[in-house]
């Protein structure tokens, strides 16, 4: 009885693959803001919107949800940003997307490595019609590459070698429609499963990085997020 209700108080429990699964993290967004004009997400979550939105709020709580708007004013996408670090592990949330046009991206970075731009490793980014997985850290954001690119001199041979680092998978998605995701990260490769179904895999070196230790939410327009979980998976 001691070891079951230890092993609740430290959410790890075995996955069918005989891996322990540990929750690093999780926020289901059940609460306002302590003043409704500002933006306060709490639970240890910060935003770009000072440094990229003028101060603009750009996330809500709202229906016990995290609302994720743009700002007309914002010259970036919004950033919406946790530390949970792991080598291999899993992220489960729920989402949701309002308009045709709408992308949900989920940015890991660890912004100790200084041989990329701003920390990136790799992203997925799930919209109405496609979902995309690239592998940022031997991409286009690799400081070289991003430097030629840049400077618009990237040879025929890099932009093959570029056209590598990603994939793009069709993938329809209603708007104005709760999907869940999971998005699991074992070695080098990355699976995306929207509403229990395999919907894109990829492997890419950059994926094995050692120190996941930020997620960045990334929202280009618009995004409704709930019930968000990370977990490191370990042997
Ligand atoms: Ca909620």
């Amino acid at each position: 009885m001691r070891i079951y209700i230890l092993a609740c108080f430290l959410c790890v429990c075995l996955t069918a693959s005989g891996t322990e699964k540990t929750l690093l993290f999780q926020d289901s967004f059940d609460r306002d803001e302590p003043q409704a004009e500002k933006e306060q997400i709490g639970n240890g979550w910060t935003s770009n919107s000072v440094s990229r939105a003028g101060g603009n709020k750009q996330v809500d709580l709202r229906d016990n949800t995290l609302h994720i708007k743009m700002h007309a004013t914002a010259d970036h996408a919004v950033s919406v940003k946790h530390d949970a670090e792991f080598k291999n592990g899993i992220v489960e949330l729920r989402f949701m997307l309002e308009h045709p046009q709408d992308v949900l991206g989920l940015n890991f970075a660890d912004l100790k490595l200084k041989s990329v731009h701003a920390g990136h490793l790799f992203k997925v980014d799930i919209g109405t019609r496609k979902t995309t997985i690239a592998d940022l850290k031997t991409g286009v954001m690799d400081l070289k590459t991003r430097e030629l690119r840049l400077a618009k001199k990237v040879s025929p041979q890099l932009l093959a070698e570029l056209a590598t680092k990603r994939t793009t998978v069709p993938h329809p998605l209603k708007t104005s429609t709760w999907y869940s995701l999971t998005v699991s990260i074992a070695g080098d490769k990355l699976d995306v499963v929207i509403d229990d179904k395999a919907v894109a895999s990829f492997q890419s070196p950059g994926i094995e990085h050692p120190t996941k230790r930020t997620l960045r939410i990334s929202v280009p327009k618009e995004v409704v997020i709930d019930d968000l979980q990370v977990f490191a998976v370990t042997d």
